[in-house]
This record gives C-alpha cells, structure tokens and sequence, in this order.
C-alpha cells in the first residue's frame, strides 16, 4: 500500500517539527513547506530533516502554493504557516492580516482549484475567545479577539467553515488553546521564563523582566496537540474542536514554578517592565475540550508543573552545553 503524503506549512515552527515527526512515525510521506530566507532556519527539524521532502513555497504567494500541490498531491494539508507572535501583530497588523488571514484563502483557493478531495486542517487560536464571553471556553463560546493576531485568525477560522460549507470540503479549524514545549520561541512567556530562570540558575543572568503577571492561560504540551490534529482529518466528518487542558494558571504561577523547581524564589528575580503589556490584554482563557474528548478520543497527557519541568530541564541541559 502507498504511504499517505501530507503537506505541512510552517515545518520551522514549534508544531509544524512535532507534527512531522507524528506523521513519520505513523508511515505517511511529508512534505515540508519553507519560505525562502538567507540562512537556513532547520534547527528544530534537523534530526529528521532527510526524512522529509522540503518543498519552497510562501503563504503570501498564491502560485507556490498551487505548484506544490499539482506537483506532490498530498491527500492532507496541515496550514500550521503565521505570523504567531501576538504583540508582533500591532506592529506588523497589515502583514499579519496577509500571512495569518488571507494566507489560509490562499491554501484553501489552491485546494478547491487542484483537488476538492484534499483534506485540510486550520490551525486556528485560543485567541479568538480573546474578552471572553464565557468560561470554560467551548466551539460555541462568541469570539472576541484583542489583538490583530486574533482578528486574523477569526478570519481564518471563518473562512474555513466558509469552504466546507460552499465547497464541501473536508476542511477542519482546529481551536487550541497555548501549547509549549522546548522547542517553543523564546519571546513566549513560557520560554521565556523557563530560559531565563536556568540563565539565572547558572549564573549567566541576574534578572527577568516580564510584563503582565496576572494574565492567566491553559497551557499544554505541543507533542499532545499536534496528535488532535492529526484525528481531526481521520474522522468522517469534518467539524471544530477546541484542543485544551480545562486547567488556568497565572503568568505568576508559571514563574513560582519554574523558579521554585530550580530552588530559587521568582520575587527576587522578576521585575515587571512595562515594555511587555499589551495595548489589548487576554486575561483569562481556559478550554473545555470535552467534544474532542467524546468525538476524537484525544486528551492530554502532560500536566502544567510537568510541563514547566521539562522544558527547565531542556534549557538547563542546552545552556550547560554552550558554556562547554
Ligand atoms: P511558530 O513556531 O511561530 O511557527 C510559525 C511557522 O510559520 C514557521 O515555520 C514560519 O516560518 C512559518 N511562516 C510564517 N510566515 C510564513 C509565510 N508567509 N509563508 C510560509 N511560512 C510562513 O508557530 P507555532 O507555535 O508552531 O504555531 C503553529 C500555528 O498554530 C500558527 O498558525 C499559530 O498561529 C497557531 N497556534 C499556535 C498556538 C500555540 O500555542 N503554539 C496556539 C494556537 C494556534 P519561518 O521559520 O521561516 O519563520
Ligand atoms: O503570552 C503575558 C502576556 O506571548 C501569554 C501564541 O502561540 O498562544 C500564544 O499567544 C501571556 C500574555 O502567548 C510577558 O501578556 C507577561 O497574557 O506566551 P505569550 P499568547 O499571547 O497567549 C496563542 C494561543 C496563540 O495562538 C499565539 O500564536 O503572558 N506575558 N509577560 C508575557 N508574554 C510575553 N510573550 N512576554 C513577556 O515578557
């Protein structure tokens, strides 16, 4: 039997290294999607870079999207491609707006015009909840988004729904709430955090300067979300699913216990700078994923102090290598 090819956007990204690799290890053929940059960006899909077809092509280009898929036809396409860093998107709004909005019409016109049959996934955001209307957050909370970024990817969302609905395509949103691993972006709180504690802990920094320490999010572990992904496009349907823990812990909590997993006190260390608030603040998300419970058998399998842990000790164990 032939392997089944999927086409991943944004393979650099956090998700788009850890659903690869959950696809590779399921037997499918993946084909990797990069935008063209001066020096090469493959530090988190290196070790399996020669297991996957890396293929050239911009969300901002509509051509390279429809080449690549009437030259590889792959049956699924995961759009995990954006701009996703939140204040980056009062910046760059318009740009945002191109990448994270009209970017997935892109993928979804070059579908319908190749192949109606393809299956699609939308990697769309927690964000869209943004002033939340209600709480735990579920596929029918109204959105409310407070950033650009989250404006975009209420576009995105919509648009998707739009093309199942008028194209009957299979084409997914996928709601998930903030997912982090090691191999998250360092400006994300998480990451940041988790960095700058081991910095300190080894005597290579003295401070961490944050922004708004009582916003509350429900974060998971990247490696759990990219798997409900992946069922979201193996179901006979296709539907919404908000992906989450149903747990919400403070920007404070994450510092007390990625501090206090290092035996230090956050208090002495953390200044709040005022660089770091957000002209428009999401204050408190929390997910209930009981459809993708029921529906997709997915739950999540590691806890917020695990997940802390974990990435302390990936930058503990990356930072002692560096000073030799
Ligand atoms: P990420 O680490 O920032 O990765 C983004 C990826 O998109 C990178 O590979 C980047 O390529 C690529 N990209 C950006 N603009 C592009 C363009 N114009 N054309 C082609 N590729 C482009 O993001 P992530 O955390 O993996 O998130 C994956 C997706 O899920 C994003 O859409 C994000 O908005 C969404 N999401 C994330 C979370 C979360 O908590 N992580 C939650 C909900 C939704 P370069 O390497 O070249 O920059
Ligand atoms: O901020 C607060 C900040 O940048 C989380 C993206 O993946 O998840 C991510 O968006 C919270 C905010 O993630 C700092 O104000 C305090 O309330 O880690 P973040 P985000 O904005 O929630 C969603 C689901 C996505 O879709 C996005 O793509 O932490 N915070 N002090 C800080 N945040 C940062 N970055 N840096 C600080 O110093």
């Amino acid at each position: 039997m032939s392997k089944k090819r999927a086409l991943v956007t944004g393979i650099t990204g956090q998700d788009g290294s850890y659903l690869a690799e959950n696809l590779l290890s399921k037997g499918y053929e993946v084909l990797g999607m990069v935008r063209r940059t001066s020096t090469i960006n493959f530090d988190r899909i290196r070790h399996f870079q020669n297991e996957v077809t890396i293929v050239q092509g911009d969300l901002l280009d509509q051509m390279s999207l429809l080449d690549i898929l009437r030259e590889y036809r792959p049956e699924e396409v995961y759009n995990l491609a954006a701009q996703s860093f939140v204040p980056t998107s009062w910046k760059q709004p318009v740009l945002t707006g191109e990448f994270t909005a009209l970017g997935v019409t892109r993928v979804l016109e070059a579908i319908r015009m190749v192949d109606a049959g393809i299956r699609f996934y939308q990697a769309s955001s927690s964000e869209m909840f943004g002033r939340v209307q209600e709480t735990p957050q579920k596929e029918t909370t109204p959105f409310y988004p407070r950033s650009p970024y989250g404006v975009a990817k209420v576009y995105g969302h919509w648009i998707t729904v739009n093309y199942r609905e008028s194209y009957e395509l299979y084409a997914c949103s996928g709601i998930l709430f903030n997912h982090e691993s090691p191999r998250r972006g360092l400006e994300f709180v998480t990451h940041k955090v988790t960095y700058g504690a081991a910095r300190i802990k080894l005597g290579m920094a003295e401070e961490l300067r944050l922004g708004n320490l009582e916003a509350r999010r429900d974060w998971g572990y990247a490696g759990d979300y990219v798997e409900a992904m992946w069922l979201m496009l193996q179901q006979e349907e296709p539907d919404d699913y908000v992906i989450a823990t149903g747990e919400t812990h403070s920007v404070q909590a994450l510092c007390e216990a990625a501090f206090g997993y290092l035996g230090l006190d956050w208090r002495e260390y953390v200044e709040c700078d005022p660089q770091y608030f957000r002209p428009a603040e999401v204050d408190l998300l929390v997910g209930d994923a009981s459809k993708a419970r029921d529906r997709l058998g997915w739950e999540p399998s590691v806890r917020f102090e695990e997940l802390i842990q974990l990435m302390v000790d990936a930058d503990l164990k990356a930072l002692q290598m560096d000073k030799g």
